[in-house]
């Protein structure tokens, strides 16, 4: 095989994998693997999904490419004899050395992300519990008196409201088996575990309605688990739970 040959293998490689990569994660509307963010966090965790994607890929095509160059270059042909070879110390160092350092500097980009995400939450705004069950959510917001689980409390069935900009502390929990808290829109998903209490925080970036999903398979009704999450401004938001007091306690 000669060097030609092997430059028109890599440069198909990559003129393939460029346009893929360009529509998948390019411009507005050519989006297929994340959907829409709606949190202030889910920039950074999609930025490292694409770097970890586009490094995992790029190194996946060099090594299909170069798998492929080996199998041409040196197939089997009449009068060519195979020799026998140790390696090579530089090259082992290289690609070992390299792909070390990659990770490294993965571990302290997801660390940081993860930190922020899970670490200790910002000082928020309100606080809410979210509670699984075969097969609801119950939503429990905290009262006039700004504490959970005391008289006032407002509660609901699948249906949540969040105000925009305003950071939530949500305790989760859940009455009977595991289910999973999952808004896709926020990239939270998070297990509801009996006898534990679960805590992430969010600060929606913008209005909208978005689904809770159970991401648990929790028993026959799983399938019909959903929620409805409302994100409204913080006037519509009160104005909201003032209504849920009314009606509901
Ligand atoms: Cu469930």
């Amino acid at each position: 095989m000669t060097p030609r040959l092997v430059r028109v293998v890599i440069s198909g490689a990559l003129g393939v994998a460029w346009p893929a990569a360009a529509w998948a994660f390019g411009g507005s509307g050519a989006r297929v693997w994340l959907p829409e963010s709606y949190s202030t966090y889910a920039p950074a965790i999609d930025q490292l999904f694409y770097v970890v994607l586009g490094l995992t890929g790029g190194v996946f095509f060099l090594v299909q490419g170069t798998l492929l160059v080996f199998l041409l270059r040196y197939r089997r042909r009449p009068g060519v004899s195979a020799h026998y070879t140790h390696g090579n110390n530089t090259v082992e160092i290289v690609w070992t050395v390299v792909p070390a350092l990659i990770l490294v500097g993965l571990l302290i980009n997801s660390q940081t992300v993860w930190s922020h995400v899970r670490g200790t939450p910002p000082p928020h705004d309100l606080e809410l519990e979210v509670q699984g069950e075969q097969f609801a959510w119950n939503i429990r917001y905290a009262g006039p008196d700004g504490r959970l689980h005391t008289d006032d409390d407002i509660t609901t069935i699948n249906q949540m409201q969040l105000p925009v900009q305003q950071t939530a502390l949500v305790h989760l929990a859940s009455t009977d088996v595991i289910h999973s808290f999952f808004i896709p829109q926020f990239r939270v998903k998070q297990d509801a575990v009996p006898g534990l209490r679960g805590r992430l925080w969010v600060t929606p970036t913008r209005e909208g309605q978005l689904e809770i999903v159970c991401a648990e398979l929790c028993g026959l009704g799983h399938y019909r688990m959903r929620g409805f999450l409302t994100i409204a401004s913080p006037e519509a938001f009160q104005a909201w739970l003032a209504e849920q007091t009314q009606g509901g306690t």
